[in-house]
């Protein structure tokens, strides 16, 4: 085989990556009007920077072969600072380990761009073994809180057993994405926590977090249900006490275990909440997204819940390491009420799609809610065909 010249490697090498990131994105028609989806995934494992991947010298790496391999770019947060669109990404590497790196845009729907260097999380007395999916809270005590899921192997793991772990919420605090601070994992009842939340506000002076209490590392087993808790302090944080916002719930979307998106957003009609739910099939677990919203002064209590997904796998979202999953841990609402809600597929490749405030406010107040039973369905159906009969001349 002929070699290729390291240069005109590097030259192909260049070329593919910049046409990659440059790429331009287009909404698509939206069919149920809830929002526009994009054609192109807003990151994907090719946007990890080339110097991360590659030694670039010539001396010590002659063929010019990838030195270190990504795998994924998915589930990220994300939050708007100096009219940039910045993501934590969830960016997992060959060696199955995930880390966070903020990438940025200037529209928030293309030409994404990881910073230079992946951000260094410190480490608490037990060093994380994999930390993965952060929520950003911009929190009015000025700092800007990440917490996300810090994994370590389970210290009563019998032996042989190499894959039982231990799920917490470990949190971090920073005020430019840069330098950040770590705090204590949180403390609560429940064995595990994963999907865990921080409120933007104080509630009885105390600081307010989502959580997804579980019994077990997948199965939520007596746990599951996105809950709510108050801690005393951030800097020791502790919920002693959990209640349940949203249960696990039978023959549902979210029959198996749920679990928050993003922060809330605040709307003058409630909080608007993004979630995920999952259901079981003969073809694995499926991953939706849903959206409700909760009381504007009691955040902890459901006051309209659409039923159903929001926002299901499709097409070639549907492919990828962990197929049939879509989740989302990060949405920015604009000054002019646009919401980007950045999702990924499959654990593969992160994606966005945009809606309004006005229209997710429409969506909550007036979607049918779930009534558990398939002829309860049949009567929401035949209501809006009733309401229709002096409109079918527009269908027609
Ligand atoms: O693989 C799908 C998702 O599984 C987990 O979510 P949950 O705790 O709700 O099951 C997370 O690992 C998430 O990152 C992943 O996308």
């Amino acid at each position: 085989m002929m070699e290729q010249s390291f240069e005109k490697r590097l030259d192909k090498i260049r070329k593919t990556y910049n046409k990659k990131i440059k790429r331009r994105n287009k909404a698509l028609f939206s069919l149920n009007g809830w929002y526009n989806r994009y054609k192109r995934p807003v990151l994907t494992r090719e946007h990890v920077p080339l110097h991360w991947r590659y030694d670039l010298n010539k001396e010590t790496n002659p063929f010019l072969m990838e030195r270190i391999g990504f795998n994924a770019a998915f589930n990220a947060g994300a939050i708007k600072l100096d009219d940039k669109y910045l993501l934590v990404v969830r960016v997992e590497g060959n060696d199955r380990k995930s880390f966070f790196a903020v990438a940025e845009s200037d529209n928030g729907v293309e030409g994404f761009r990881f910073w230079d260097k992946p951000i260094t999380l410190p480490q608490t007395e037990v060093p994380d073994t994999n930390v993965y999916d952060m929520r950003l809270t911009q929190h009015d005590d000025g700092w800007i809180y990440g917490v996300f899921c810090t994994e370590r192997k389970d210290p009563n793991a019998g032996e042989g057993d190499t894959s039982s772990a231990i799920a917490a919420a470990g949190i971090a605090r920073t005020k430019d994405l840069i330098q950040w601070e770590r705090l204590p994992d949180l403390i609560s009842t429940s064995g595990q926590q994963r999907n865990v939340v921080l409120f933007p506000h104080l509630i009885d002076g105390q600081y307010a977090f989502y959580t997804r209490p579980q019994d077990g590392f997948i199965d939520t087993g007596k746990g599951g249900g996105i809950g709510f808790g108050l801690s005393e302090t951030i800097e020791q944080p502790e919920v002693k006490e959990e209640v349940i916002v949203d249960a696990k719930t039978y023959h549902t979307i979210y029959e198996v275990k749920n679990g928050l998106g993003p922060a809330p957003i605040k709307t003058s009609q409630g909080w608007l909440q993004l979630a995920h739910g999952v259901r079981n099939t003969a073809a694995g677990l499926r991953y939706t997204l849903y959206v409700f919203m909760t009381d504007l002064e009691k955040p902890w209590e459901v006051t309209h819940k659409p039923h159903g997904h929001f926002i299901a796998p499709q097409e070639a979202e549907r492919v990828g390491d962990v197929s049939n999953v879509v989740f989302s841990n990060g949405w920015i609402a604009d000054e002019d009420g646009t919401v980007y809600i950045y999702y990924a597929s499959s654990d593969t490749r992160l994606h966005v799609a945009t809606t309004t405030i006005d229209r997710l406010v429409d969506y909550c107040l007036h979607s049918p809610q779930d009534k558990w039973h398939s002829h309860l369905s049949v009567e929401t159906i035949n209501e809006l065909i009733e309401s229709n009969n002096d409109f079918m001349h527009l269908i027609d």
